[in-house]
């Protein structure tokens, strides 16, 4: 029910596609980073009312910016409890994330779902496997849907690693392993980290060239498209470039985006102006 009232709600409710703004940002990156570009995002009522104005999804966050606004805004529309976060305040080569909240601070907070990030990639990854096996455990046994971020890094991984296709699509079919319903990955490059990956896809010639062929390939990775595949925007992008990348989420048969700093470090009247092409696009308006 939690995960059909994220599905239902919204610009694209009924479509079977999402747009959900996260704003973890200020913990993952630091608070002028991410609000600096757009002071009033400072304030975590703007996201709120961000989220409700370009009628997305859902909104996500971690326990300090949903704790500010849920009594008011719960009701109004669904929230994700992001119940780990990692911050850039010291240099690691394997990094790993801090457990912030728990399934009762969601039920508290009138969450849908619990978000949690796994870094497959990182010496640490196992930790945080096992983490989300408990914590999805015990959000399911009380009806909150499971949303989980893979981001493939550390030192395993080459920088170009991190959005291999073959990585990505690994990162999407581990998130699908330990229960997601929503994963959310980066979008794919079309190069291979992976040498045996590398044998396999040449002999096999399933088609990565473009990028919504890497779309349609991540989604099979994660059962053939029995789980909700979304992408992340990534760093503030012009509009044209990046809007290209949602029409080959599309193409590709992605279910949607996960779109923070794209979104909040705009202005508010842009944001909102990018965020209704970006539900037209999915909505296939
Ligand atoms: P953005 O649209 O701002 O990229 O947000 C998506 C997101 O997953 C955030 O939830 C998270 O804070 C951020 O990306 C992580 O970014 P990075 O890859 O730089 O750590």
């Amino acid at each position: 029910a939690n995960l059909a009232r994220m599905l239902e709600h919204g610009k694209l409710g009924g479509t079977g596609k999402m747009l959900i703004l996260p704003v973890d940002q200020g913990f993952e990156h630091g608070p002028a980073r991410s609000f600096g570009p757009n002071p009033p995002a400072y304030d975590p009522l703007y996201h709120f009312e961000l989220a409700l104005a370009a009628g997305c999804n859902a909104y996500a966050a971690p326990l300090g910016f949903l704790e500010a606004g849920a009594r008011d805004y719960a009701g109004r529309i669904p929230l994700i409890l992001k119940l780990n976060d990692h911050d850039l305040l010291a240099d690691e080569d394997d990094p790993e994330q801090a457990i912030t909240g728990s399934v009762a601070d969601a039920l508290r907070l009138g969450a849908c779902a619990v978000g949690f990030t796994i870094y497959p990639g990182s010496a640490h990854r196992n930790a945080m496997y096992g983490q989300i096996r408990a914590i999805a455990e015990e959000a399911k046994s009380v009806g909150l849907a499971v949303v989980i971020w893979s981001y493939a890094r550390g030192s395993a991984l080459s920088k170009a690693g991190e959005t291999a296709i073959d990585v990505i699509g690994y990162a999407a079919q581990i998130a699908a392993q330990l229960g997601a319903h929503i994963i959310k990955v980066k979008l794919p490059t079309a190069h291979i980290e992976q040498p045996a990956a590398k044998k396999v896809y040449e002999a096999t010639g399933i088609p990565i060239g473009t990028a919504a062929e890497r779309v349609r390939h991540v989604v099979q990775c994660a059962f053939n498209g029995r789980r909700i595949v979304i992408f992340s925007g990534g760093a503030h992008a012009e509009e044209a470039p990046f809007l290209d990348e949602i029409r080959a989420i599309q193409a590709g048969g992605g279910f949607g985006s996960i779109v923070g700093r794209n979104a909040f470090q705009r202005s508010k009247a842009d944001a909102l102006s990018l965020l209704g092409t970006i539900t037209d696009i999915y909505a296939g308006v």
